[in-house]
């Protein structure tokens, strides 16, 4: 296994011609993986093959950067990050990696010489859709700046044949098509077929004659790696992402069926078996608890940390050395099996003592929550893990007795102590807890924003926090500056760096506080608006000259969509009263995604859609009011709407959002925030000053004694306010094409996310939206101080935070 680490070094000195920077060199290049790598030229090239050409030819110039990369982390053979994560939204790549490899204009150039036409080339290119919402954007961000960090890192996924479904709307309902996002190939993959592992399931256990335990799988699958480049910004560091894809074992072929003429029949195992990668979970913060998701999660794990062992084996041979080389990092429970798993080929496979185990896995792991929400808190049935992995469960179960009888030590005769710390659920039906035992076999827990990390340690994992309390961190999320700045937006990164006099901030956001000073400058705040107001042209919807009020985010109760369509229907209502009257002009603009299962945000998606059909027909309120909702909100989406917002609409109840990703990425593009004090919210006003966000509702302490006093009565609300009632009476009398009632029905009767109780101060805090709007220059002022005093929420402080709290590893600098 050696042979391979030491090929990188003779690859790295193989002194293959370098790849020309010039236009012309580019065209020449192009030309080349056309005609070698598509087999066709240029005359009779179709846009797929101009698209894949591109795609190669702008691959290839990162390519000699993976290599020297590779070799100098090998050199190295630092500690190394393995993020393990069940999602990842990259992102489109095309653009990426043309902005990163410098080759943007140059391939522009050399397209057109070749009468190609580059916007419809690129235009090609398709998102990756293998995550749900803002964990998936999340990873894909923390990689981004890892690499930009030069941090030795390999993320870990799954290739889903299927992402994140295609959202659709038939008559305002949401409808599903598949994400077949694969289906022409996809140039930004690199197979690895020689790295493929095997993956076991079901069986049973048995003992040898030595009295070690053998699992005798009942299922045999193959994992088969690709990756794609994960390349850093301003450095020749390029890491990868390595995805997992389930193949049916050769093995699995029945000969005698085929014989027999069951031609179809013959690959039933091979087929069932693929299904494991076949399809993204659509299910953002809620659990679904089906066993082929236990099953992918499982594939993940098994898979990666195989791999990863490989790789440490490549340049080690001390288990002991395990924990100071890898530091493994979860994200959320979902690749929590991980724990067991490596405990398991310690144990099993490589013959060490269960202490020893134990020591080495506590050590590599790390554990990174992202929910408060209890139904979001993954348990899997016993009965189900058991028969899938019955192995893994009797190791659950000793990990558990070992902690345990820890607890009862620290806490003499505290029974329901022990029984709420268990890893095991016994009531009503036995369970395993996966954040319990994500806390208890990893050195380090965090949560992802203050208030997020507070409440974990106080109320959701409370008992662990008492046991254990240097464990417990807070790692306050952050954004790729490059993906939503810098190519999200290059209008206002071109501003931004004439007003610093550099770009530097890309790499460096704190020094985006040196556009402070410029807030106070006319003429630079008429070219800020004339940014927004081209970035809402770019975008389309609605008048670029009214306020652009964005909610963008997946649809969930907790967030309170319904709330933002309160207000709609109390604008609309203040509209129709008063004839005559001017208001200031709003374009509320949603978008998301709701679970395919999830029948009351699909409600709220229907009355949304009803509630802006009924306003654009109606020729007194369109003037002032209009709601547009496009489908399909994804990355490539957000990149556009974010840009062109003035309003960021950050409104779940306070203690629900962990901590939100959406909010930072406005605020840096100068939208201001109408919020609570939930997530990061809280941080991010703090930064850009009360004065600079709009402030309402309830926080977290009287948010949980209203929820939890036992006399919260949404109905009260609706019989002291006015305008409430208006708007919810407006939808029970069917005013919107009849649509929505069991909305206004859920909201009266138990309104689990107080939406009631914040209606008046929201109302209140839009008002205050309408009064600063109309004073120009001081919106823009305030515009400026959100870009200038957000610098914090770089995904680049995440991971220097990561770095230095969590992961304690250093940087390896790639050079020539
Ligand atoms: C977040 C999820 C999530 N928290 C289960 N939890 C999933 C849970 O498919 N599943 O089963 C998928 C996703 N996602 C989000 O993470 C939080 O709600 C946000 O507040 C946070 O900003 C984001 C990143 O930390």
């Amino acid at each position: 296994f050696l042979r391979k680490g030491a090929d990188m070094d003779v690859r790295n000195g193989m002194g293959l011609r370098p790849l020309g920077t010039s236009a012309a060199e580019f065209e020449q290049d192009l030309l080349s993986n056309l005609y070698y790598r598509r087999g066709t030229t240029v005359e009779s090239a179709s846009t797929q093959d101009a698209y894949e050409t591109l795609a190669l030819t702008v691959r290839d110039r990162l390519a000699e950067r993976r290599v020297r990369t590779a070799a100098a982390q090998y050199a190295a053979n630092p500690r190394w990050v393995y993020y393990l994560s069940a999602e990842y939204l990259l992102g489109k790549q095309l653009e990426q990696n043309m902005l990163y490899s410098g080759t943007d204009r140059i391939a522009r150039i050399a397209l057109r010489q070749l009468g190609l036409d580059p916007d419809e080339v690129t235009a090609l290119d398709l998102e990756p859709g293998l995550g749900n919402g803002g964990l998936g954007r999340l990873a894909a961000c923390l990689l981004d700046a890892m690499a930009t960090l030069d941090i030795p890192a390999v993320g870990y996924g799954i290739r889903y044949d299927f992402g994140i479904f295609k959202q659709d709307f038939q008559d305002g309902r949401q409808i599903e098509r598949p994400d077949d996002w694969a289906f022409q190939g996809n140039p930004w993959e690199f197979p690895a077929p020689d790295d493929q592992q095997t993956v076991f399931f079901y069986g049973h256990t048995e003992k040898d004659a030595a009295g070690r335990t053998l699992w005798i799988p009942g299922e045999v699958v193959f994992a088969e790696p690709s990756h794609m480049l994960v390349p850093g910004h301003g450095t020749d560091t390029v890491n990868i992402v390595r995805l997992w894809r389930a193949r049916g074992s050769h093995s699995s072929f029945d000969l005698s069926r085929f014989s027999a003429g069951q031609y179809a029949e013959a690959v039933d195992e091979a087929v069932h078996a693929e299904n494991i990668s076949k399809v993204l979970y659509p299910d953002d913060s809620t659990e679904s608890g089906r066993e082929l998701r236990l099953k992918q999660q499982y594939f993940l794990v098994s898979s990666s940390l195989r791999d990863i062992i490989r790789r440490f084996r490549l340049r080690n041979s001390d288990w002991t050395d395990f924990p100071k080389k890898t530091v493994i990092q979860l994200n959320d429970t979902h690749p929590t099996l991980a724990i067991p798993e490596l405990m398991r080929l310690l144990v099993d496979e490589e013959g060490l003592s269960w202490d020893l185990a134990w020591a080495i896995t506590k050590q590599t792991f790390a554990y990174t929550c992202h929910t408060l929400l209890p139904e979001a808190l993954e348990t899997w049935p016993v009965h189900m893990f058991e028969r899938l992995l019955p192995r893994h469960i009797e190791i659950v179960y000793a990990i558990n007795e070992i902690f345990l009888t820890e607890v009862r030590n620290r806490f003499p005769a505290d029974l329901d102590r022990v029984r709420r710390m268990s890893i095991i659920q016994e009531e009503p039906e036995r369970r395993v807890r996966m954040a319990n035992l994500a806390v208890v076999g990893t050195q380090a827990v965090n949560g992802v924003a203050e208030l997020h990390s507070r409440l974990l340690a106080d109320i959701t994992l409370r008992d662990f926090a008492e046991l254990w309390p240097e464990k417990f961190h807070n790692v306050t999320n952050g954004i790729s500056p490059r993906r939503f700045v810098k190519m999200a937006n290059p209008a206002l990164s071109d501003l931004i760096t004439e007003g610093l006099g550099g770009d530097a901030w890309i790499t460096d956001l704190d020094r985006l506080a040196g556009l402070e000073p410029l807030a106070e400058d006319a003429s630079f705040r008429l070219r800020w608006r004339e940014v927004k107001q081209a970035n809402k042209v770019r975008l389309g919807l609605g008048d670029p000259a009214s306020l652009t009020d964005v909610m963008i985010k997946r649809f969930h109760e907790y967030k309170r969509q319904q709330l933002k369509l309160l207000h709609i229907i109390t604008q609309y209502h203040r509209i129709k009263q008063n004839p005559g009257q001017t208001f200031v002009p709003r374009t509320v603009l949603f978008a998301g995604k709701a679970a395919p299962a999830y029948h009351a945000a699909k409600h709220i998606i229907r009355l949304i859609n009803a509630v802006a059909a009924t306003i654009d027909a109606d020729p007194a309120v369109s003037p002032y009011l209009k709601v547009v909702f496009p489908a399909n909100y994804n990355v490539t989406l957000s990149s556009l709407i974010i840009p062109a917002a003035d309003l960021s609409e950050q409104i779940s109840l306070a203690g629900k959002e962990a901590s939100g990703t959406g909010n930072m990425k406005l605020a840096l593009n100068g939208a201001l925030t109408v919020g609570t004090l939930d997530g990061a919210n809280i941080e991010i006003r703090d930064r850009v000053g009360a004065d600079n966000f709009f402030l309402f509702g309830l926080d977290t302490p009287a948010a949980l004694e209203l929820r939890n006093g036992g006399t919260y009565s949404p109905r009260a609300y609706y019989e002291q306010d006015g305008e409430l009632r208006r708007a919810l009476d407006a939808i029970l009398d069917g005013k919107f094409a009849g649509v929505g009632r069991e909305v206004a029905d859920s909201l009266l009767g138990w309104d689990e996310y107080l939406t009631l109780a914040d209606y008046r101060t929201y109302v209140d805090a839009q008002d205050d939206v309408d009064a600063a709007w109309q004073d120009t220059e001081s919106w823009t002022r305030r515009s400026i101080l959100n870009t200038a005093r957000s610098g914090f929420f770089s995904a680049d402080r995440t991971v220097r935070d990561y770095a230095s709290e969590i992961w304690h590893v250093t940087p390896v600098k790639v050079t020539r």
